[in-house]
């Protein structure tokens, strides 16, 4: 008979944070309950977890088991790799022209208004290569790697033609093949308005849903859809008709709502049972019923807030309050959010949103995982699930948002594989 064997055991782990718990996003008081096994170890088999738990418990199951190799962690923090739901990964060129608009007092919606802000990156990425997008996109995608991020949400919508579109969630799709992160991929057609269909809005909502929908659909590139609705960019009745469409086509649905103004963003996922619903800056308490209603996660973005300079917080504390499950995500963009780092987000969770450490590591991990659809696969330590942790120079969770602004981690495991040592790619 072959020997079973394991092929790494992660040991003297200073503090084990496996996240495991009952099936489904944490909820109210469930994304508190966040426990820290001292003494603790991962035992990996097949890129996959075999083991998690206390090392002597590990050792004593593994008893008679090949032990292919061992990694000291030398008491450090442990925790499932992180997640970021919600990035627009893939784009050409940047933004650090707004950053004198915007100290002037010149609005992110006046810039979009005035022909900036989106419409100018949409410019840069049509101008770009397949291969000049990849590259670019493949050094955040480290960036994100390094800081932490071991599953990407990209989405689409700096194309806004069809072939655009394509091209960019080609990218996703390549990046998704030759890289350690695992991406997943939304396609967001209606970002905004191009400007050759400028006052011609509907006319371009139809073109999304009868030709980019099913190429997308055809092709195989993206398993969600996601709308910007938005006041001057897509209305509740466009968002309510792309994404019924899309649902019809078996896509998931995201959308942007209730970012900047109140526009029913809320009530219109949980009407159409969108996956997640993101940002909701400006969320009424009905939007929060109708959301918890039908098991929508909350994506709070508090880099984008800080970036914007808004003095409004998405309403976490309130959200977690009634039950809605809340994941936090960079937003990673080179508009509003110009940051690959969830450790940023982790202090702007505390911060900005009120959000207590072990609540910020539920929405960034396991929370994160289900809004977008990868659940059953990531975001916790536990059996048959994909062995992708992060280790950190840290002593303590609470210890990552307080000492804000650099960078924790130390090593990264992905699928059972050593992709970041002493902080460095591998
Ligand atoms: O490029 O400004 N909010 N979309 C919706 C963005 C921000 C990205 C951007
Ligand atoms: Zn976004």
């Amino acid at each position: 008979m072959v020997q079973p064997q394991i092929d790494l055991l992660v040991y003297n782990i200073g503090c084990l944070i496996t996240m495991q718990g009952n099936p489904g996003p944490r909820k109210g008081k469930e994304m508190s309950e966040v426990s820290c096994i001292e003494q603790g170890a991962v035992a990996i088999k097949d890129g996959k977890v075999f083991l998690a738990g206390r090392e002597k418990d590990v050792r004593l199951q593994l008893a008679g088991m090949l032990i292919k190799e061992e990694l000291d962690a030398e008491n450090r923090l442990v925790t499932p790799g992180l997640i970021d739901p919600h990035t627009h990964l893939v784009h050409g060129g940047s933004r650090e022209n707004e950053l004198a608009l915007k100290l002037k007092g010149v609005s992110y919606l006046e810039i979009l208004a005035q022909g900036g802000g989106i419409l100018s990156t949409v410019k840069a990425t049509r101008q770009a290569t397949e291969e000049e997008l990849y590259q670019k996109a493949r050094k955040s995608l480290d960036t994100m790697l390094l800081y932490g991020a071991t599953t990407v949400e990209a989405k689409s919508g700096y194309g806004l033609t069809l072939d655009d579109e394509l091209k960019q969630l080609r990218v996703a799709r390549r990046l998704d093949e030759t890289h350690p992160v695992d991406l997943v991929s939304t396609f967001m057609g209606a970002h905004a308005v191009p400007l050759e269909y400028k006052g011609r809005s509907s006319e371009f909502v139809q073109l999304v849903i009868e030709q980019m929908l099913p190429k997308v659909k055809e092709a195989g590139l993206a398993e969600f859809c996601d709308v910007f609705c938005e006041h001057g960019v897509f209305t509740v009745e466009e968002s309510r008709r792309i994404l019924s469409a899309a649902k019809e086509m078996g896509f998931g649905m995201k959308i942007h709502a209730d970012e900047i103004e109140p526009m029913g963003g809320a009530e219109l996922a949980g009407e159409l049972g969108c996956i997640s619903a993101e940002h909701l800056l400006a969320a009424s308490d009905e939007g929060f019923e109708a959301m918890k209603k039908s098991g929508v996660i909350a994506v709070c973005l508090p880099a984008t807030s800080f970036n914007l300079r808004l003095n409004t917080h998405a309403r976490a504390r309130k959200m977690i309050e009634m039950g809605v499950p809340v994941a936090l995500s960079t937003d990673y963009n080179p508009g509003s959010s110009p940051t690959e780092s969830l450790q940023l987000v982790m202090t702007l969770g505390c911060l900005n949103l009120g959000m207590t450490p072990e609540e910020v590591l539920t929405a960034m991990t396991i929370n994160a995982a289900y809004a977008i659809g990868r659940g059953e696969q990531a975001g916790s330590l536990e059996p048959r699930k994909n062995a992708d942790l992060v280790m950190y120079d840290a002593p303590n969770l609470a210890y990552l948002p307080y000492h804000f602004g650099i960078n924790h981690v130390h090593t990264v495991i992905k699928k059972g594989r050593v992709v970041v040592s002493e902080g460095r790619l591998v």
